[in-house]
């Protein structure tokens, strides 16, 4: 990727700090190197100071060769969104289906739509579409799963390339039970396959850390997957520990209890990924609405991550994942989007969703502060609907953790990469749901946005320090 312009950003910025705290400097003052790379923030940084802290630094609001932002009050920057789970093959599907639960939805609406890329030149026509749409919602780094084709999921992975947005693309693994015609032949083609399409998307960027696009092992769950091919792939993630692994836990009552009768040898469906050595500490488990106390014990000793979906486990009536209790238990959480189980690519809506999940679950939990919203000291998230701090971090630094990118995104630090989203709540935004009031504080714009907030507010994109997306990018 050729470098950036270095940039000096000026005003409101909004980062996490942990789960219950964010994070809400009204005057910040942001360097990024032509690298991509935050070099220094200084918080609370007086207007009539603003030279003199640039001095500090070598700076000077003259320098020619830096791009100098200045935000106004009622926009702020943020880290961009992580969406741990999605799938780009489903886009044209979102918001259809919803009268189906997952397996009857897998077959009847999912799967017919998936099949129709092995048609390469629809691959590039609609990766191009759904790659586009995820960055201008904000996304700078998504888990991406392709279909079971090999030459349509390296075009996935040479259009999230090319538009510059972090990614993880999978090839779908899936040698058993979809249809004659969208299922592959053997084991032995899926994992050739999978090595093939981890040397290609390898080959796309520098071989260290900082490449954007990376190949994730996607099995795409148990049910799809014979032990022969599962073992494959466990072999396969041997001799590839830093290639992440991503696949679905415990999404709905049906599916688990198929799961259980095709690996009759485990007792639990998170057992069945770690019998193969399939869970490990960069691997995303979508879902897992039902899971159990000790398949949580057990996801954190291997140090895997989870994928809150609640857009999707609404849509297709999965349940409500008890996200607080996977928080007090220690799990690493993050948030996916899981178009098009979940109708809709927007993190923010994935946000909103969350908050209700949360609310739902508390009914029935019976916190003694059940309606607590700002931020807040209780030791317990289990109890209570998920403060905004916590969706915040979900959507952001969470998910950075789960995708093992904690050191390079995730929020604004010096060090980290400028993986970040402008955004703005001023009336000329034209979203009718937000108002603003100049003497609004950062935290209420703030939660308004997460609650309000859609598209038209996402202003401008950047990953690594360089201008991919957004309502201003064009
Ligand atoms: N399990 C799944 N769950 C889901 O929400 N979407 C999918 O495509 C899928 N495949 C297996």
């Amino acid at each position: 990727m050729s470098p950036s312009r270095p940039k000096i950003i000026y005003g409101p910025l909004i980062s996490p700090l942990s789960k219950r705290d964010i994070r809400l400097s009204p005057c910040s003052l942001l360097s990024v190197s032509s690298c991509g790379v935050i070099e220094w923030a200084e918080h609370d940084v007086d207007p009539s100071s603003l030279q003199e802290v640039l001095a500090k630094h070598g700076r000077s609001l003259e320098d020619r060769d830096v791009e100098f932002i200045q935000l106004k009050w009622g926009e702020w920057i943020m880290p961009g969104f992580v969406d741990t789970h999605t799938h780009a093959p489903q886009f044209q599907n979102n918001g259809a289906g919803s009268q189906y639960e997952l397996l009857d939805w897998l077959k009847y609406v999912t799967f017919p739509e998936e099949e129709k890329f092995a048609d390469v030149q629809y691959a590039k026509k609609m990766y191009r579409r759904v790659v586009r749409a995820s960055l201008d919602l904000g996304t700078t780094m998504c888990c991406w799963y392709g279909t079971l084709h090999l030459e349509g999921t390296k075009v996935l992975a040479d259009i999230t390339h090319e538009l510059g947005q972090r990614a993880y693309v999978g090839k779908c693994n899936m040698d058993r039970n979809s249809s004659p015609t969208y299922q592959e032949a053997s084991a032995e083609e899926s994992i050739a396959d999978t090595r093939s399409f981890i040397s290609y998307v390898e080959a796309l960027s520098p071989s260290d850390s900082t490449a954007l696009v990376r190949p994730i092992i996607t099995p795409r769950f148990a049910i799809s997957c014979t032990s022969k091919l599962l073992t494959g792939l466990g072999e396969l993630a041997a001799a590839h520990p830093q290639v992440p692994i991503q696949t679905h836990i415990s999404e709905n009552n049906a599916e688990i209890a198929y799961t259980k009768t095709l690996f009759p040898e485990c007792s639990t469906y998170a057992e069945v990924y770690d019998h193969f050595g399939l869970l490990r500490e960069n691997t995303i488990l979508a879902h897992g609405v039902h899971l159990e106390k000790s398949e949580l014990d057990l996801i954190k000793r291997r140090g895997a991550g989870l994928s809150h979906c609640p857009t999707s486990n609404f849509n297709l009536r999965s349940g409500s994942a008890h996200v607080g209790q996977w928080l007090d238990n220690g799990n690493k959480c993050g948030l996916g989007t899981d178009c098009s189980g979940g109708w809709t690519a927007s993190m923010i809506t994935a946000m909103q969703l969350a908050s209700v999940c949360s609310k739902v679950v508390s009914f029935y939990t019976k916190g003694d502060d059940a309606t607590l919203t700002g931020r807040f000291s209780k030791t317990q998230f289990a109890k209570y609907q998920l403060p905004i701090p916590t969706l915040f971090w979900i959507a952001t630094m969470g998910g950075a953790e789960v995708c093992c990118l904690q050191d390079t995104i995730g929020s604004l630090e010096p060090g980290k990469q400028f993986d970040a989203v402008r955004v703005s709540i001023l009336p000329e935004t034209e979203n009718m749901h937000l108002w603003y009031e100049e003497s609004d504080s950062l935290e209420s714009m703030l939660e308004r946005f997460m609650t309000n907030g859609d598209e038209r507010n996402v202003r401008e994109v950047w990953v690594k320090g360089r201008k991919v997306g957004g309502r201003l990018f064009k």
